[in-house]
């Protein structure tokens, strides 16, 4: 469990017990708590067994300190589990709808004992939420709205929050004996930047006799972070977690594995093509194998490995199949070599304590170069992003100064001095043009005015690239997946100015940005435009972040070649003066 993590249970009790209506300084002893954590730059987790240092911590107390070692103990909290089972755990549902806090909730409840975002949109087509004191016919239309946003967004998970919930729930089913396979499989092995629901399966001797599979589901139903039981089979049950993802697990016999890897990784549009081309060479193919179709005798099934290449196809990876020309090119062998993580020599967008970020330069320095990086770059902001305490010229040029004293002291790393300047809303950079001559890297970014005219957003994004300093364009779209749209502006104007001014595109790996996606990313690419994958680091923990960027660029088929963070240190600072090869 991270810090993250435990802060939203935090958070969550301290909501719960103000709909309960217990003491304010209970329910502040909570949010404190849950705040402390969750900007503490040191994991609970290796320090829990060390009670002094956890006491350390302002905010946290004798008692939290009990609450905590309960959570790593048993996976919850009692404070929390026991109100959830009072109140029912939808309640956590409705907490997440914009504008509902705990106090109009409590005031359904203790009027409706309705806990639940059906029924709380029920009440308000009813009327029934305007007749609760201090409550109006304003506020159920503000309400109605704002559930309304909560479905349209609900329903899908960033890529991170989808990959910490699969890996939990793997590791539980990896301790019980007789599973011996288990992958998730669908969107999220496909590397999908939102994920809809978790499928995950399971091979081995689990899975083969009825009274196995029964104890099997059982021990499955047990998996403590399960709300509810939406359906349960033969060989398989889908339940709902506690944040409300859908999980599949299915049990396959391990002469069925591969099949089902191949059928429930998708995407169904890739599936489609592939059953008809297995048609066509007089095979089926189906979850639990590819057969002959007059004997039906399978001739292939325990791998995917050996259903594609019965197939006379290469094999392709699981994030290109989508349909979109993967299935031709695997059978002409002209795939792409994907880059990998391994293809990377340096992360070059990271900020640190000097701005809004948590770690020190030589903090991020020694992550960097724990990941084997060859290079990095501090880029913190500039000042017009006052509530990030952005640099101006004279701040910029002291922190240039200490970025090259500890690139001076650190050995088999290179720390270039780098800037995330911002493009104001005219298109001029925040920063003087001699200090951004001095940076190695400029990533020319937009965080604010985000709602121009396209016509005249586009303008300012090309002013930004045709400026002799700008290196790259940081997450060029602005979108924030699930909360915010890109702004609007022309990408092709952008891409074909980006190309000639050797500008190049941020593929930033931040999940929850992901900018840009994957379309661009290949609109880039034929625009012959150039990208950097970085993380935009705000803690020396989101370096690891990288993995969701690389997966992203996969999905774009992109090679090593379309990426310059992949480049030797001399060719990529040379790259960053719009030298491209
Ligand atoms: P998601 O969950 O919305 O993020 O996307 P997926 O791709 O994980 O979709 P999901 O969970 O509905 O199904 C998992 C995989 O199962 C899907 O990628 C392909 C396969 N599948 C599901 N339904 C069908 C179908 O009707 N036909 C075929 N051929 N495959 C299907
Ligand atoms: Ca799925
Ligand atoms: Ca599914
Ligand atoms: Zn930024």
């Amino acid at each position: 469990m991270d810090n993250k993590s435990i802060a939203t249970v935090l958070y969550e009790t301290a909501d719960l017990l103000e709909i309960d209506g217990q003491d304010s300084f209970r329910i502040r002893s909570y949010r404190n708590a849950a705040q402390a954590i969750e900007n503490h730059t040191e994991q609970i987790r290796d320090i829990i067994s060390e009670p002094k240092k956890v006491l350390a911590i302002p905010g946290i107390g004798k008692g939290m300190l009990v609450n905590l070692q309960e959570l790593f103990k048993d996976g919850q909290l009692t404070v929390q589990a026991e109100l959830l089972k009072k109140y029912h755990p939808s309640m956590l549902q409705l907490l997440k709808i914009q504008g509902l806090g705990p106090k109009t909730i409590a005031l359904i409840w203790s009027a409706y004992q309705v806990s639940d975002v059906d029924g709380v949109e029920k009440l308000a087509r009813e009327g029934k939420i305007r007749e609760l004191p201090r409550m109006g016919e304003k506020h159920e239309q503000k309400l109605l709205k704002a559930i309304e946003d909560y479905r349209r967004i609900s329903g899908r998970f960033l890529i991170d929050v989808a990959e910490t919930e699969a890996k939990k729930l793997t590791d539980y089913l990896a301790k019980f004996a007789g599973f011996d396979k288990i992958t998730p499989a669908g969107s999220l092995r496909r590397g999908r930047e939102t994920v809809g629901d978790l499928d995950i399966l399971v091979a081995g001797t689990a899975c083969c006799s009825p009274e196995e599979r029964q104890k099997s589901v059982r021990y499955i139903a047990q998996y403590p972070p399960l709300m509810d039981i939406i359906g349960q089979g033969d060989n398989k049950i889908s339940f709902r977690l506690r944040n409300d993802l859908q999980v599949d697990v299915r049990l396959l016999p391990p002469e069925s594995f591969g099949a089902a890897m191949q059928y429930f990784t998708g995407s169904k549009a890739h599936n489609v093509a592939l059953r008809q081309r297995a048609l066509k060479m007089g095979y089926t193919l189906n979850e639990y194998s590819l057969a002959d179709l007059k004997t039906e005798r399978p001739v292939a099934g325990r791998t995917e490995e050996e259903i594609y290449a019965k197939l006379n196809l290469e094999y392709i990876p699981p994030e290109l199949r989508e349909n979109l020309g993967e299935i031709d090119a695997a059978e002409k062998h002209t795939l792409p070599t994907l880059i990998t993580l391994d293809d990377l020599q340096g992360d070059v967008h990271m900020h640190t304590v000097e701005t809004d970020g948590r770690n020190t330069i030589e903090e991020m320095a020694d992550a960097a170069r724990v990941r084997g990086y060859k290079y990095m770059a501090i880029t913190d902001h500039s000042k017009n992003l006052a509530f990030a305490n952005g640099l101006d010229d004279k701040r910029a040029l002291a922190h240039i100064q200490r970025i090259r004293e500890a690139n001076d002291k650190i050995e088999g790393l290179t720390i270039f001095a780098g800037i995330e300047v911002d493009i104001l809303a005219d298109g001029d950079l925040d920063l003087s043009d001699d200090v951004l001559a001095q940076m190695d890297v400029v990533i020319a970014s937009v965080h604010s005015v985000f709602n121009q005219e396209p016509a005249k957003m586009t303008e300012r994004l090309l002013k930004a690239v045709a400026n002799p300093n700008t290196s790259i364009i940081g997450h060029p779209t602005g979108r924030l997946q699930l909360r915010r749209d890109a702004y609007q502006f022309d990408m092709d104007a952008i891409l074909t100015a980006a190309a000639h001014h050797k500008v190049a595109m941020e593929l930033n790996s931040y999940p929850d940005r992901l900018d840009l996606n994957d379309v661009h990313l290949r609109q880039a690419k034929q625009r012959g435009v150039k990208i950097v994958i970085n993380t935009d680091s705000h803690h020396a923990s989101h370096l690891d972040k990288i993995r969701y960027g690389i997966l992203q660029a996969r999905r774009a088929w992109l090679t090593k070649e379309d990426v310059l963070n992949t480049l030797p240190i001399r060719k990529f600072a040379n790259a960053m003066k719009h030298a491209w090869n």
